[in-house]
């Protein structure tokens, strides 16, 4: 049995469990727009069944993922070119997740990184979801026949994992049906780091508001933030090898970079032996020119949030075309009765 044939397809998800942050954009969604075109067909999903993983309180998660939902179109996906959606409308995601349930194994669970951040000492309390969570993202991809996945350095663990699963999903039936998808970890920002702490990741749901950038912060906000940002008390370098062991001072770079397009060596080039004082403005304005539009045009659609639903309702409805066959095809493969 051979897989489906298709034009290279890329699949990647945003999960609703806050606002969205920088991380996110550069990490993310400006790199999905990019991926937009004639060489992939693309497929972006509010995954709101992987927030739901550690407690959401309801209102503020069906705002959440109307909010992530405009932010990638406020930030250029074309909701006709790409399939935009969320996963909990397309029920085949969680039905090929139990699958992948029984075709994981509890060890390789047990690698991943990510849950044992989550969970620290709390092992024992945390949900049964959020240890399973890389089953359903595996799930998420290969209910497409995902082939490239542009995701965050931080996800890089879970798409190898998804390569397992497809990898050993094959072997154990005997068939060549699921692909073993690409991550796509590029560009200058695939690890937007705490403005804090330059030692752990910008997150949604980092303690302290001033530790990340939101989407959603206006201009007043941004350069506060990055005013305070902690950084070291030398200047820039001449070379980035200089910012080796510079953790807050790599970031900062790496985010300018990321934002005005260019390699950290030419923002270096740029701004070799400037001060915080003149760099920490300059990000600033970069990031408020380039965000600002973004958070009205969010705004703009949060109005309107009827035609945000009819949007991922029709999104909805074309990730299902191409899910439902790669389901049934699925089930066939294992030997689940489908008769009617
Ligand atoms: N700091 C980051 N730098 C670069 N990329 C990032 N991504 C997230 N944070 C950064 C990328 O954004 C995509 C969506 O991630 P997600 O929201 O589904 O999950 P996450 O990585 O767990 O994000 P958060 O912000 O850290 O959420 P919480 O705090 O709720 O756990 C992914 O491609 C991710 O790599």
């Amino acid at each position: 049995m051979t897989q489906v044939a298709h034009t290279p397809r890329v699949f990647s998800g945003i999960k609703p469990s806050g606002g969205l942050t920088l991380g996110n954009y550069l990490g993310a969604i400006k790199r999905w727009v990019d991926m937009q075109g004639p060489d992939f067909e693309t497929v972006y999903c509010v995954v709101d069944l992987h927030a739901i993983t550690v407690w959401q309180d309801p209102a503020e998660l069906a705002n959440a993922t109307r909010e992530v939902a405009a932010g990638m179109l406020a930030s250029g996906i074309d909701p006709k070119g790409s399939v935009l959606f969320n996963q909990a409308q397309v029920p085949a995601h969680t039905q090929l997740a139990w699958i992948f349930n029984c075709v994981a194994r509890v060890g390789w669970m047990n690698r991943m990184t990510q849950f044992k951040d989550k969970a620290g000492k709390n092992a024992e309390k945390v949900s049964l979801g959020l240890y399973a969570y890389p089953a359903l993202m595996a799930s998420d991809i290969l209910l497409y026949h995902g082939t490239h996945v542009p995701v965050g350095e931080d996800q890089k663990q879970h798409v190898e994992l998804t390569r397992d699963i497809a990898t050993k999903f094959n072997h154990d039936y005997g068939v060549d049906f699921f692909p073993t998808p690409e991550p796509i970890i590029d560009g200058p920002a695939t690890r937007v780091m705490n403005l804090r702490d330059g030692t752990k990741k910008m997150s949604k749901s980092g303690e302290s508001d001033m530790e990340r950038i939101n989407m959603t912060d206006d201009a007043d906000k941004i350069a506060k933030k990055f005013k305070k940002a902690r950084t070291d008390p030398e200047p820039l370098p001449e070379t980035l090898d200089g910012l080796k062991d510079r953790p807050e001072a790599r970031n900062l770079v790496d985010i300018f970079a990321a934002l005005s397009d260019q390699t950290p060596e030419a923002v270096i080039g740029e701004y070799a032996g400037a001060g915080w004082g003149k760099f920490k403005p300059a990000l600033a304005d970069l990031a408020v020119a380039k965000l600002a539009p973004i958070s009205a045009e969010m705004a703009r659609l949060m109005n309107d949030p009827a035609e945000i639903d009819r949007l991922l309702a029709n999104g909805a409805e074309r990730a299902e075309e191409i899910a439902q066959p790669i389901l049934r095809k699925t089930y066939d493969i294992v030997g689940l009765v489908s008769s009617r």
